[in-house]
């Protein structure tokens, strides 16, 4: 049995995600995870709220909350929709927790003591009207690249760019709008990363091979411009207490660390939380001195969050000179778009988690957004998209398949997987199709190839249409009750496992055929068997129901009221 550490990245306290969010990091995370447990590995998926840094201050100040109030709140709401979703996380930690906390303080500590931790005077943009520092995004202005005029103080969103603060053209304060900034020095601690470029690059080179394209372009990108030394304090009093060997460090009392040097901390924090919950040993998944050097562990995230995962985490992790797990594989995911735009709140544009479920159950966003998945580029959510693929590959594909085969047997087999008749040429040509499909799509799975998976979960459906209408055993009812049997138990035995390979995507859906035809958990396993004998697979004489209707198609009314309300077209 392999284990497999999975997490997904943080997804920021403030506020409800949207469905980019979810196609980008969370979603495939989970289809992953569920797959390689459905492929009976030891899997542990981990994932939490990034409380830390400015997000969440300018968001709790908004709020009119403190910002413990506003991060305990928030993180209770994306639990929720995040169970909503079902998204299996084995933990949903905090990363303001006590364990994330010690953890940070330790790691800061064996970094200063490898001699990659110096303290430094850096220039900071100083609001005289908040009387504070402006750190990250309690500063916008003009990007200096791309002349975008809001970018943020830590990245621009017009080009992506890593920013400092200092570097924008006319700045202004985030929290009043105040433009009486001017800079001023100020001491922060700095990691040296340019020490540790040699062992960076040669960790990197060993694992970019089995890095997708996107993923080590990116790593390579930073490399090669030359690692730099970077901050990792800030003038913010939320976030993890700046400290040495356990006590306040003097001179940085006021101070704490950078968000995105406590977040990634918080997937190891988050294992330990889960431990602290559930008896679990955390070690056992991240320490390669005391069980985690077989574990397979595998980051999903945007790709915006790929230079921290590929060079600064490892660096923290690598520089502490401890042994510690270390990322292997790395799914970086490209936008969803909305309508080729950038979802908003504020502009109305595109729909965000909580709301998705108030329209629809999360089947049907989980199969549009892991068939859509904005892999190799950016994709576009469209309603009509999205209308077609749950209309087609859900309703009709699918859905229908599985409605017209168990009521079939209901009406004229009592409700009863056929005992008569032996598999002809109809049967051996979708057991010929199986043999070939199903090992293209454990390939998929296991490349992390999910639009792939999602199209070959969607042609195994095809097919199995196709057998029916090759087999046609309500045809051959009229002559051969024999006939038909053959055909009802190979198309009851396809509904079987439709809902098996629909596990991973469409866990509901995939529930409830598999319990309608009383396929137990034992018999749910993507470790098929030969296709003659997933074709015989329900016991025969056994009894089995028709599922209520898995999906209901989408009416052009209703996406004409959700174009009013979310914008599109
Ligand atoms: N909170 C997500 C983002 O950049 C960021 C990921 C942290 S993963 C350690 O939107
Ligand atoms: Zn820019």
């Amino acid at each position: 049995m392999a284990r497999i550490l999975i997490t997904s990245a943080l997804p920021y306290i403030n506020g409800v995600k949207h469905l980019g969010n979810l196609a980008g990091s969370m979603l495939p995370a989970d289809v992953f995870a569920r797959f390689q447990r459905l492929m009976g590995e030891e899997v542990l998926f981990i994932c939490a709220t990034d409380e830390h840094g400015t997000p969440a201050e300018l968001a709790a100040v908004e709020a009119g909350q403190s910002v413990e109030e506003y991060c305990l709140e928030q993180h209770e709401i994306q639990a929720r929709i995040a169970k909503g979703f079902q998204l299996s996380f084995d933990w949903f930690g905090r990363s303001s927790s006590q364990a994330n906390r010690e953890l940070t303080q330790a790691f800061a500590d064996r970094l200063e003591d490898a001699g990659l931790i110096e303290e430094r005077t850096s220039r900071q943009v100083y609001s005289i009207d908040d009387g504070r520092f402006l750190p990250d995004r309690y500063v916008e202005g003009t990007c200096p690249s791309c002349g975008y005029e809001k970018a943020r103080g830590d990245q621009c969103d017009g080009c992506g760019r890593l920013l400092d603060p200092v570097d924008l053209i006319n700045p202004y304060s985030a929290v009043s709008g105040s433009r009486r900034v001017e800079i001023r020095d100020t001491q922060h601690l700095f990691l040296l990363q340019s020490r540790m470029q040699d062992r960076i690059r040669a960790w990197v080179d060993e694992r970019a091979g089995a890095w997708p394209q996107l993923t080590s372009s990116i790593a390579y990108k930073w490399l090669d411009e030359g690692l730099q030394d970077r901050s990792i304090t800030r003038d913010l009093s939320w976030g993890v207490p700046v400290s040495r060997n356990g006590h306040p460090r003097p001179g940085f009392e006021t101070k704490v660390y950078y968000v995105w040097f406590d977040a990634p901390i918080e997937y190891i924090g988050a294992t330990r939380e889960w431990a602290e919950a559930t008896g679990g040993n955390w070690e056992r998944w991240w320490r390669t001195d005391k069980g985690a050097e077989d574990v397979t562990y595998v980051e999903f995230m945007g790709k915006d969050n790929v230079a921290f995962h590929t060079v600064s985490f490892p660096a923290t992790l690598l520089g502490s000179g401890e042994p510690w797990k270390l990322v292997d594989r790395l799914k970086a995911f490209n936008w969803l778009t909305w309508y080729g735009g950038k979802f908003s709140t504020s502009q109305k544009r595109g729909v965000f988690m909580d709301a998705a479920l108030e329209l629809l159950p999360a089947d049907y966003w989980r199969w549009f957004l892991t068939a859509n998945a904005p892999e190799g580029s950016d994709a576009p959510f469209t309603w009509e998209a999205f209308q077609n693929s749950v209309n087609s590959d859900l309703a009709n594909v699918l859905g229908n398949f599985v409605n017209r085969i168990t009521r079939y047997a209901q009406s004229k087999f009592d409700g009863r997987v056929p005992l008569e008749g032996e598999p002809g040429a109809d049967e051996a040509w979708i057991e010929g199709e199986l043999a070939q499909r199903l090992p293209a799509l454990i390939a998929h799975y296991q490349a992390m190839d999910f639009r792939k998976a999602a199209a070959e979960t969607r042609a195994i459906w095809a097919a199995g249409n196709e057998y029916l209408t090759r087999a046609e055993p309500w045809v051959k009812y009229k002559t051969s009750v024999e006939a038909s049997a053959v055909g009802v138990r190979t198309g009851l035995n396809l509904a079987a496992l439709f809902g098996v390979i629909a596990q991973p995507i469409i866990p509901a859906a995939a529930e409830s055929i598999l319990s309608a035809l009383g396929v137990p958990p034992e018999a749910r396993s993507f470790r098929f068997g030969d296709p003659r004998s997933c074709l015989d697979a329900l016991p025969r004489g056994s009894a089995i129901t028709a599922p209520p209707v898995l999906f209901a198609k989408i009416e052009d009314t209703q996406t004409a009221d959700w174009r009013v309300r979310f914008g599109g077209g």
